[in-house]
């Protein structure tokens, strides 16, 4: 019988590759650089294009899939799970390093995820049940359990009111007096998260993200061996805008018992 999901997951590798090269190829070219809420919430051409060759590739082959696009929310769309398989899709997660000079590329479909870090060609993929992969190697998250040995990766977010800018230092001071070995950022959740579900970070957690800068790597962090967690202490919430992905309970536990929460719209909040 054909297996609809490996079929699927094989598209969003193929047309991650794809994706990859056309940013490879902006990132040594002129890139046209929009603002969206604000000057530091950044979008290139480079994200719309590839999202829509994204999404018209997907719906050649899957006619009746549903998405969620971080360019076509941008542009008024729904944020919305449909009842069919959902794709959500960031075409560039981590647009300021791309800007900067380095990018990532991610996609995601709800029972599969596929992060390319196209620059460094690293291809991130998991299914439900089946691990967690970098170019076909598998993934498995550090098995540390003292948060005073470990490593936390988290990011400032595009968020710039004083106050959310006061709540994001106080949780790093937080962390960082535990004390830990260190705080580290890579510019993008799925890569923060890849990292967490190598083994290299222990923990990340972010307030203010979106569902499409961590839908795909939640699959990855968690057929890794790890954990996912809302701020709160309960399951994580795709649509809540933040999230603690730690390599086990213990160091998740940890960082909920210290840090707190700023007062997020929700991404599926009625428009
Ligand atoms: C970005 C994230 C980054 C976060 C930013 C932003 P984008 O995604 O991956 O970690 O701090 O707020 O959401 O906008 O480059 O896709």
């Amino acid at each position: 019988m054909a297996d609809l999901w490996q079929e699927a997951m094989d598209h969003a590798v193929a047309v991650a590759r794809k994706a990859g090269e056309i940013v490879r190829h902006a990132v040594h070219n002129d890139m046209k650089v929009l603002c969206k809420s604000s000057s530091v919430d950044l979008v290139t051409k480079t994200d719309q294009k590839v999202e829509q060759l994204i999404i018209d590739s997907v719906k050649e082959k899957f006619p009746k899939h549903g998405f969620i696009g971080e360019e076509s929310v941008a542009a008024g769309e729904p944020c919305v799970l449909s009842d069919n398989p959902t794709w959500i899709v960031d075409p560039v997660d981590g647009t300021t390093n791309f800007v900067h000079g380095a990018v990532f590329v991610l996609l995601f479909q709800l029972e599969f995820g596929v992060v390319y870090s196209c620059i460094e060609d690293k291809m991130y993929t998991a299914r439900r049940g089946k691990g967690a992969f970098c170019n076909g190697d598998p993934l498995q998250v550090s098995d540390q359990k003292e948060i005073n040995q470990s490593i936390i990766a988290t990011e400032f977010g595009s968020n710039r009111d004083p106050e959310v800018v006061d709540v994001i230092f106080s949780n790093m001071r937080k962390i960082l007096c535990l004390p830990v070995h260190g705080i580290r950022g890579a510019g993008s959740a799925a890569i923060n998260m890849c990292m967490v579900a190598s083994g290299c970070v222990e923990a990340y957690y972010e307030i203010g993200i979106h569902c499409w800068d961590i839908a795909a790597a939640a699959v990855i962090v968690e057929e890794a061996g790890g954990v996912l967690m809302d701020f709160e202490g309960g399951p994580m919430d795709l649509m809540s805008r933040r999230i603690i992905a730690a390599n086990n309970k213990t160091i998740a536990e940890r960082i909920v018992n210290e840090i707190k929460a700023y007062p997020a719209i929700r991404d599926d909040a009625p428009l």
